[in-house]
């Protein structure tokens, strides 16, 4: 049985790795053999969410652990934290940079902080990147960088016009990664998310991922509140398919320069979200309704081929099983 060991492997290195996304890639990764630094300064990240592989009975025979956490922030830059480790294990291969200020009504709230997390962040990550030679780094975008736009499926293309400080620190961010790109020699893949969820998303602000909300209600038997009639839609996308395009992303030499989404390509309303939620957590919750929320998109769905074609990737988690996995 694999047991979270490996003794020669170029290193990953996986910036936000205890996150909610980041320790589904770290598992992953993992999983397919690489040995894996996290730097993650644990703001919104958790120790507990790489519980199985910081276990000293993983390193009982002696060989390397294969996970490293360092616990540093990534605006402070990834040379200092990285000295040691590279030292001992050679050079960083690859970077994957999740880590980030996750909210945008935070970046809303505090554009300064926004600012200096989610663009200097991505900034050091691509000097660090430059001047160490590593061969692909895979950045976390999101579909915030779209705004409202004119018809779904939302294609790549279409013009950008983020509504908040996140949307617009992600916009920057990938133009960073292409200049990185094009100019510096560093190939780049920005992935753009659409609505992740599954096991491990935190629940506990009243703006986390509406299926962490709903499936923590309803697992108590408590009602679920839908925020106007229910009828907007979103495309959910398992955290484990998006830790697999993730994975293709940094690991392939694929896709340098691309920006693509990552979603289904299905949309699902709201209330056909709350429905199924209950069902599955056998029908004792109530649905109730409250005023929509002031400026929100009301369609979002993500054209998917250019991952497909890129990346040779394609959610393959179906919404039900997803849920089924994240009610546990
Ligand atoms: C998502 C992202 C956000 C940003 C944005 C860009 C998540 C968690 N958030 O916001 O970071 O990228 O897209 O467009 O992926 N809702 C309810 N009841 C609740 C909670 C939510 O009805 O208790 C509704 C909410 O009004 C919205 C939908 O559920 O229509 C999804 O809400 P969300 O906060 O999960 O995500 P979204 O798409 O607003």
């Amino acid at each position: 049985m694999y047991r979270g060991r490996v003794t020669h492997s170029p290193l990953v290195v996986v910036t936000g790795g205890a996150g909610f996304i980041g320790s589904h890639v770290v598992d992953r990764l993992i999983g397919l053999g690489r040995r894996v630094v996290v730097i993650d300064d644990l703001r919104s990240g958790k120790r507990a969410n790489l519980a199985r592989w910081l276990d000293p009975r993983h390193a009982l025979d002696g060989a390397e652990p294969a996970l490293e956490l360092l616990v540093n922030d990534v605006t402070e830059g990834l040379f200092a934290p990285l000295a040691a480790v590279t030292a001992k294990h050679g050079p960083v291969d690859r970077i994957i940079h999740l880590a980030a200020q996750v909210s945008v009504v935070a970046s809303i709230a505090n554009p300064l902080v926004d600012v200096h997390v989610n663009y200097r962040g991505t900034v050091q990550v691509l000097e660090y990147a430059r001047a160490a030679g590593v061969k692909k780094v895979a950045f976390a975008s999101s579909a915030a960088v779209y705004g409202e736009t004119d018809r779904v499926p939302v294609e790549e293309d279409f013009p950008c016009r983020p509504m908040s400080p996140y949307g617009i620190d992600k916009y920057a961010s990938e133009k960073m990664l292409h200049y990185y790109s094009a100019v510096q020699g560093v190939a780049t893949t920005a992935l753009r998310f659409f609505n992740v969820y599954g096991p491990r998303q935190d629940p506990s602000s009243p703006y986390s991922g509406v299926i962490s909300i709903f499936a923590d209600r309803a697992r108590a038997g408590r009602d679920l509140t839908i925020f106007g009639d229910g009828e907007q839609t979103r495309d959910f996308v398992y955290v484990g398919d998006v830790a697999r395009a993730v994975c293709e992303a940094a690991l392939g030499d694929a896709g340098d320069r691309a920006v693509m989404n990552i979603g289904t390509g299905r949309e699902t309303s709201v209330s056909q979200l709350a429905r199924t939620v209950v069902e599955l957590c056998g029908g004792r919750s109530q649905i109730v309704h409250a005023p929509a929320r002031a400026g929100e998109i009301v369609r979002s769905l993500a054209a998917v081929e250019r991952a497909a074609t890129v990346l040779g990737f394609r959610a393959e988690t179906a919404l039900a099983d997803g849920l089924r996995a994240t009610l546990g």
